[in-house]
């Protein structure tokens, strides 16, 4: 016989809260709050529910309001990254819209394996009151909701009909946002009428509970297999990804590259895995790396990856390992990614698998003319970087004809160089889309703590001052500056958290590279279709409206637009400069060093004036047919190009 357990009289909202706020997660001994907060905007499907809860809970539960739930969710995703996916913020918002903005964060999420918790409100379970107001009505599929939307985009995703179903679906949601192979978008949908509900819960749900983050063993015969491929190998290269900064294998991985010789080339989301500045460190790899990595992952007989997915941005679409006998290894703590390019695979943590191959490879080292090679090759990028990154040489037109002449001096090389000056041990400079993260993977150096936080899996414009939010949030406001870097076609996108940073005192600085347009996208679109169309910001021409009678003729092709972007971050709250030269910028950055709360330094670039690209392809394909005689130029020439694309299996 069962005596009656304890019980705690609570609604579904209040139940969700209150073990939120006990649970922690477990990293190597070390105990935090696993959702130390919430970001959150109500509606009619939230505000009666968990709006309550998180007002009567306010103490165990602090509470962030957001402008837009996207971003609210991106500042939550940037947190989980800077803190290493040891600890998350829950975003709640209402019902249909503003749960659907939460959809695209939750991809970006699940993407980049980062936890995320997600509570949306959900349309009735009750149903006495017919349609609600943002109720989607489904014509065939009655139990459909908007919500639904989240499944593929979601690790994990439930919808909460009684109260009682969260004492296996909360348990179930917190072993997915601390499971590093599993971990992504986790989204616990409650219902408007669901979350008022009450239910005697046990009390003992309410303990206090600790997640331990695992860090799975390797198996010593995958540890002796990759061992004896790197021992025979003339010229192995390890390509480390963020699995790196997820499972603080910095050092092990170090330890390795250094006894054994190997060069070590970074992802987007590896970027920074060495923090050392050693000459077997090389930096970014693949279509937006440098010439140094890319030359020798062509070169490579072996090619160990640790901690990467190996998305197309780094296998340049499968075209980059040339070597024609190269093989593959893969230390990865998902199975898929140890077998993909046919590797020879360890399923362990990084750390624990870098640890061991170390161990097993004592005294072994690369062949000297392997390493002559890397430090050959690298010798050869660093003064091209150092010209580009060079502020104080005036940029010469003559040398950029198609470079439209703008009220910009800078390059967006130069500002990344101004801004390279400018990094501290401990700072951390964020990018997702635009020219600035391939710039930033191409040139920045991230070694001696100067963080590169990259968001490449989605890759996702509007990520970016969420993100420097998130990780100033993660970090608390200490001496470190975070700096966010977009291009004017982002800042216009999603402004908005700029008042949320404002509202809780966050030190970020924002910099914006001003060059009148979507120019990276410019930049493919010359490549592949050989024609500026809807990339750039310009006036209508020729009518001035779609509508008119010559709207055919109406093209997007005027001046440029005259938008004040330093107004509009100055009306959001900001600290707001416009800086054009060298000297400005410096400045700019100099003076706000420590200023609290939100900077946006915004910075008139040349347009169309890039960085050398990292000679390494990319499958884009140009239209098989068109009447555009170039255009079939470019098809042939993709065509021709396509050949260097191998099959790994
Ligand atoms: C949400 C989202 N929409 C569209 C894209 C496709 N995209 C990638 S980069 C880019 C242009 C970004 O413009 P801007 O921020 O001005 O940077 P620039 O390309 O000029 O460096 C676009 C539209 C994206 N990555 N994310
Ligand atoms: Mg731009």
């Amino acid at each position: 016989m069962t005596t009656n357990p304890q019980t705690i009289r609570l609604t579904t909202a209040q139940a969700v809260i209150k073990y939120l706020s006990v649970q922690h997660s477990v990293t190597d001994g070390v105990r935090r709050r696993l959702v130390p907060a919430a970001l959150g905007i109500f509606g009619h499907g939230n505000v009666a529910g968990l709006g309550q809860a998180f007002d009567e809970m306010a103490d165990d539960m602090p509470f962030i309001q957001g402008r837009h739930e996207q971003y609210m969710a991106h500042i939550s995703t940037a947190f989980a990254k800077a803190s290493r996916r040891q600890a998350v913020l829950a975003v709640t918002a209402s019902i249909g819209p503003g749960a659907l903005n939460l959809v695209t964060a939750a991809g970006l999420a699940t993407v980049n394996r980062l936890p995320l918790l997600l509570l949306p409100g959900d349309t009735y379970a009750t149903r006495h009151q017919g349609p609600v107001l943002q109720q989607l009505e489904h014509p065939t599929e009655a139990d459909a909701t908007v919500n639904d939307a989240f499944r593929p985009v979601s690790r994990f995703f439930d919808r909460i009909t009684r109260p009682e179903q969260l004492l296996t679906a909360l348990p179930q949601a917190m072993r997915v946002l601390t499971s590093p192979t599993d971990t992504g978008a986790v989204v616990l949908s409650l219902p408007q009428d669901v979350q008022s509900h009450a239910y005697d819960f046990p009390a003992d749900f309410f303990a206090p509970r600790d997640w331990k983050i695992r860090r799975p063993l390797p198996d010593p015969a995958e540890i002796e297999e990759v061992a004896e491929l790197i021992r025979a190998a003339r010229r192995p290269v390890i390509i480390a990804g963020g699995g790196i900064h997820y499972s603080d294998a910095h050092a092990a991985l170090e330890r390795l590259a250094g006894q054994a010789g190997i060069p070590v080339v970074e992802t987007f989301g590896g970027k920074g895995a060495v923090t050392k500045d050693e000459w077997w460190q090389v930096g970014g790899v693949g279509l937006e790396g440098n010439f140094a990595s890319n030359v020798l992952v062509k070169q490579a007989d072996l090619v160990l990856s640790v901690g990467t997915r190996l998305t197309d941005f780094a296998t340049g679409s499968q075209s980059i390992f040339e070597y024609d006998d190269v093989t593959f290894a893969a230390l990865n703590v998902v199975d898929a990614d140890t077998r993909k390019q046919g590797a020879t695979g360890i399923l362990a943590d990084a750390r624990l698998g870098l640890e061991a191959l170390a161990q097993a490879l004592e005294g072994h080292s690369t062949p000297d003319a392997w390493q002559d090679t890397v430090q050959t090759e690298k010798a050869r990028w660093a003064p091209i970087r150092t010209q580009w990154l060079d502020a104080d040489t005036p940029y010469n037109a003559e040398d950029h004809p198609h470079a439209p002449v703008t009220a910009a001096v800078l390059t967006q090389p130069q500002l990344i160089g101004i801004m390279q000056e400018h990094a501290r041990s401990g700072d951390t400079v964020i990018a997702a889309a635009g020219g600035p993260p391939g710039d930033l993977q191409k040139v920045w150096d991230a070694t001696g703590n100067r963080h590169c936080h990259l968001e490449f899996g989605f890759s996702c414009m509007g990520y970016e001052i969420a993100a420097g939010m998130g990780v100033r949030l993660a970090e608390g406001n200490n001496d470190n500056r975070v700096v966010t870097f977009i291009g004017d076609g982002t800042f216009l996108m999603a402004p908005t958290e700029i008042l949320t940073a404002a509202q809780e005192g966050l030190n970020v600085t924002v910099i914006v590279s001003e060059n009148h347009g979507y120019q990276v996208i410019h930049r493919l679109q010359m490549n592949r279709t050989g024609k500026e169309f809807g990339n750039e910001f310009r006036y209508r021409t020729a009518g001035g409206s779609v509508a008119a009678a010559d709207a055919p003729k109406a093209r997007l092709d005027g001046e440029y637009l005259k938008v004040d972007l330093r107004q509009i971050a100055e009306g959001l709250g900001a600290l707001a400069i416009r800086a054009t030269t060298a000297a400005e910028v410096r400045d700019a950055l100099a003076s706000t060093r420590d200023t609290q709360g939100p900077v946006v330094i915004v910075v008139p670039t040349v347009p169309h004036v890039d960085l050398p690209g990292g000679d390494v392809w990319w499958d884009v394909a140009p239209a098989e047919v068109s009447e555009q005689e170039w255009v079939r130029t470019l098809r042939a020439d993709y065509e021709q190009a396509r050949g260097r694309q191998r099959w790994f299996g």
